[in-house]
């Protein structure tokens, strides 16, 4: 059931966003957006039933909750499918297109020529392909990287970790991190976002392959976050180190497929989004977003959208229809203060951007951004200020055809 106040919240968020529409002013840049009214019902959990959901501010106070003016460019086309963008601290933007190449996006230009790397045994397939890009802690010395990927061995899937060394002119294999073994035969749930957290340690999303019941598997690293060093090796500190039939890689479970991750630079919080049943599996809708920490369980198969049972974790937030996350980050810098430390999170299915102000380990408010303008969204970014975003509407599942997807940028009007 809806707690009162949240609805409130939803309500207020709509009547400000319906505002925000009916004073912007005409476009002065090609492509110009605001806040748009939620195209989907939004269900918070009931906080009631879990220990996280004390203390809300109301949104009347939360200034931060106020609809921001700002316009959209397209800053690159002709992409397929770029499921991540990674910003370099030169100022370069790593763009990853999941059929396997690297493109450098420079000065808002997209270079012609992809940037040099070679995948061993690479495969994009189903929902695989190249799927995301980290950077070491001490890229601006070492200049390593990482990328997950799918690759394929006797008609078998399974993600990859490698690391690589920027040399400027390309990407050189440096050495394999982590296979998500043993294979799989299908094609789909591969999680696979990857990034370093604040005490320096790799983590990794791994969907359960469609096999609901591995993400209680504590024996198995399907449905799991994982949490590596940096060069691949086990820590010591983690939570089922020693246990009986657990793998030492875990860090927490019970995950279906969280497609988006982002650190949240003041708290060294991970937060994830992940993709709920489709209809297949469970009644479709109930995605998800989590804080996730060390050693719990987040409920999958076991319980789902606002679902609650002692010892598993509901989520912060569900959402029923489905939005279908795909990506996640924190928005810092200077040119929007107003959307310091919230929450960008990239939605497919829903075909938004969502800002999530966040107070605490709770969500505060929530606004739809991009509605139904471009199609589904994949990764966001944050770079120099701005607010990157890239399209999925040729991923099969969209309207676009193959080579269709673009690069938003969002900047202040
Ligand atoms: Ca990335």
């Amino acid at each position: 059931m809806l707690t009162t106040h949240k609805l409130q919240l939803s309500l207020a968020l709509l009547g400000l966003a319906t505002l925000t529409i009916a004073c912007q002013q005409s476009p002065s840049t090609n492509q110009v957006s605001t806040a748009q009214t939620p195209s989907e019902a939004i269900s918070p959990v009931d906080q009631t039933n879990s220990a996280n959901q004390a203390g809300d501010s109301s949104v009347a106070a939360d200034k931060s909750t106020t609809p921001v003016q700002f316009k959209v460019e397209t800053i690159a086309t002709g992409l397929e499918v770029p499921w991540d963008l990674e910003p370099a601290p030169d100022g370069r933007i790593f763009v990853l297109e999941r059929a396997g190449r690297v493109r450098i996006l420079r000065n808002q230009q997209l270079d012609l020529t992809p940037y040099p790397v070679t995948l061993e045994n690479f495969r994009a397939r189903g929902q695989g392909g190249l799927m995301d890009m980290t950077l070491h802690p001490d890229y601006a010395n070492n200049k390593l990287v990482y990328l997950a990927y799918t690759v394929e061995t006797n008609g078998a899937m399974h993600t990859r970790v490698a690391r690589f060394r920027d040399t400027g002119t390309g990407l050189v294999f440096d050495r394999q991190i982590f296979n998500a073994e043993p294979v799989d035969n299908n094609t789909k749930h591969f999680g696979s976002r990857i990034g370093f957290g604040s005490d320096g340690k790799l983590y990794i999303s791994l969907g359960e392959r469609g096999k609901w019941d591995l993400a209680q598997d504590l024996g198995n690293l399907k449905g799991k976050t994982l949490r590596l060093e940096a060069d691949g090796t086990i820590p010591v500190d983690n939570p089922f180190v020693g246990r009986a039939g657990a793998k030492s890689e875990v860090f927490s479970y019970g995950h279906r497929n969280a497609q988006a991750m982002a650190f949240q630079p003041e708290t060294g919080l991970i937060w994830q989004a992940e993709h709920g049943p489709t209809g297949n599996d469970r009644p479709g809708g109930g995605d998800e977003i989590n804080v996730v920490e060390a050693g719990k369980n987040y409920g999958w198969p076991l319980i789902h959208h606002s679902q609650t049972q002692a010892g598993l974790e509901a989520p912060l937030m569900e959402f029923t229809p489905a939005t279908a996350p795909g990506g996640a980050a924190f928005y810092t810098g200077d040119r929007f203060p107003q959307w310091q430390g919230n929450l960008f999170v990239a939605n497919l299915r829903g075909q938004s951007l969502q800002r999530f102000t966040i107070n605490g380990q709770q969500i505060s408010g929530v606004e739809n951004l991009l509605s139904n303008e471009y199609g589904r969204l994949r990764a966001v970014a944050v770079a120099d200020g701005y607010v990157y975003v890239s399209t999925s509407n040729g991923d099969g599942y969209g309207a676009g055809s193959r080579g269709a997807d673009t690069i938003l940028r969002l900047s202040p009007q």
